[in-house]
C-alpha cells in the first residue's frame, strides 16, 4: 500500500517551487475547483436517488435545455470560486453574462468553465464532466476583456471526469497530470504524471449522424480514416457524446475527436472559451494538436464569451492531416 500520498495541492505546490512569484493563491483557487468537483461527483452518483435527473424547465444562453444538475453544479462552482477570494471574473456556460467580482472578494484570476458538460447523458448514467480554464487577470478594473484572450494565455486548464472513478486532469502550462478522487479520503491523489498523447492512433470520434451536413474537407477526412490508403488500418469509431469522456480517451489512447462546422451550425457546436480552449490547452501540453481547420484553436481571439468554434483535436499527425485538407481543398 502506498503510504506517501501525493495530493493535488502537494503536487501543484511542488511544481511551483521554481516560480519565485508563486504566492499560494493558485493553490487556494485550485482548492475551490476541487471542492466543486467533489460536490458534483457526489451528486452525479446519487442523481437518480435524490430526484436530480431531468430538466429544470429552462434554457441557457446558447439555447440548450438546462438539467437540474446543470444548475446545481453551476451554483456550487460560482459560490466556491467567489468565496476563494482569488477570482475577479467568472464565465459559466449556464450564465448569459460574466460575473464580475470587485472589492474584498476579488483576486488575480479569471475562470471560465462549463460546470456540467455532456449533461444530456446524466439520465442514462454515461460519464459527464466539468471543464475549466484559468487566466491571470492583474488589472485594477475587471471586465469581459479579461477572458476575451487567446487560449494560449491561460495559465492552467483542466477537466473533471465523473466516470467509473472521478478523475481530475490538469495542466499548469507544462505537462498534463491526472489525479483520482479517493472517496474515503475526499482527496484527489496523483495517479498519472506527464501524460503524453500518442502522435497517431487508429480511433476517430465524431457525431457521424451529421455527415450529410458536413463540408467536403470533413467528409474527405472521415472517409480517409474509414477507408485508408493501402497498408494502413481502418480506424475504429468511438463516440460517447460527452466531450470530457471523448477527450479523456483521446488523451490516453490517441486518435482524433471532431465537432466540425456544418450547414446547420456554420460555427460548429462547442464553445470556444470554456470547452475548446481548455481541451486544446491540455492536448497541446500533452504533445497533441487542436485546430478549427485553419488556425490553431489556442491562437483564436474570442470576440464574445459564448462564441462557438469548430474543432478537430487529438494526435498531432491525425489533426495535421485535416489541417492539410483545409489548405489543399477550397
Ligand atoms: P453541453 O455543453 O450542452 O453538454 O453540450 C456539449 C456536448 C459535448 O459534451 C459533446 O461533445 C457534444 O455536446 C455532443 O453533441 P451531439 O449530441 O450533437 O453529438
Ligand atoms: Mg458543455
Amino acid at each position: 500500500m502506498n503510504s506517501d500520498l501525493v495530493t493535488l495541492a502537494r503536487h501543484s505546490i511542488a511544481l511551483q517551487k521554481e516560480n519565485p512569484e508563486a504566492s499560494g493563491d493558485f493553490t487556494l483557487l485550485m482548492a475551490s475547483i476541487q471542492l466543486g468537483c467533489k460536490f458534483v461527483a457526489s451528486n452525479v452518483r446519487k442523481a437518480g436517488l435524490a430526484n436530480l435527473t431531468g430538466l429544470a424547465g429552462c434554457k441557457n444562453i446558447t439555447g440548450d435545455d438546462q438539467k437540474k444538475l446543470d444548475l446545481i453544479a453551476d451554483d456550487v462552482f460560482v459560490n466556491s470560486l467567489k468565496s476563494s477570494g482569488k477570482v475577479s471574473v467568472l464565465v459559466s456556460e449556464e450564465r448569459e453574462e460574466a460575473i464580475i467580482i470587485e472589492g474584498e472578494q476579488s483576486g488575480n484570476y479569471a475562470v471560465v468553465f462549463d460546470p456540467l458538460d455532456g449533461s444530456s447523458n446524466i439520465d442514462c448514467g454515461v460519464s459527464i464532466g466539468t471543464i475549466f480554464g484559468i487566466y491571470r487577470s492583474d488589472r485594477p478594473s475587471y471586465s469581459n476583456k479579461d477572458v476575451l484572450r487567446p487560449g494560449r494565455e491561460m495559465v492552467a486548464a483542466g477537466y473533471a471526469l465523473y466516470g467509473s472513478s472521478t478523475q481530475l486532469v490538469v495542466s499548469y502550462g507544462k505537462g498534463v497530470h491526472c489525479y483520482t478522487l479517493d472517496p474515503s479520503l475526499g482527496e484527489f491523489i496523483l495517479t498519472q504524471e506527464n501524460i503524453v498523447i500518442p502522435e497517431r492512433a487508429t480511433i476517430y470520434s465524431v457525431n457521424e449522424g451529421n455527415s450529410s451536413l458536413w463540408d467536403k474537407q470533413t467528409c474527405a477526412f472521415v472517409l480517409s480514416r474509414k477507408s485508408p490508403l493501402k497498408g494502413r488500418k481502418p480506424y475504429s469509431l468511438r463516440y460517447i457524446g460527452s466531450m470530457v469522456a471523448d477527450i479523456h480517451r483521446t488523451l490516453l489512447y490517441g486518435g482524433v475527436f471532431l465537432y466540425p462546422r456544418d450547414s446547420k451550425n456554420p460555427a460548429g457546436k462547442l464553445r470556444l472559451l470554456y470547452e475548446c480552449f481548455p481541451m486544446a490547452f491540455l492536448i497541446e501540453a500533452a504533445g497533441g494538436r487542436a485546430t478549427d481547420g485553419k488556425d490553431n484553436i489556442l491562437d483564436i481571439i474570442p470576440t464574445s464569451i459564448h462564441q462557438r468554434s469548430p474543432i478537430c483535436i487529438g494526435s498531432r499527425l491525425d489533426v495535421s492531416e485535416l489541417a492539410t485538407l483545409y489548405m489543399e481543398m477550397d
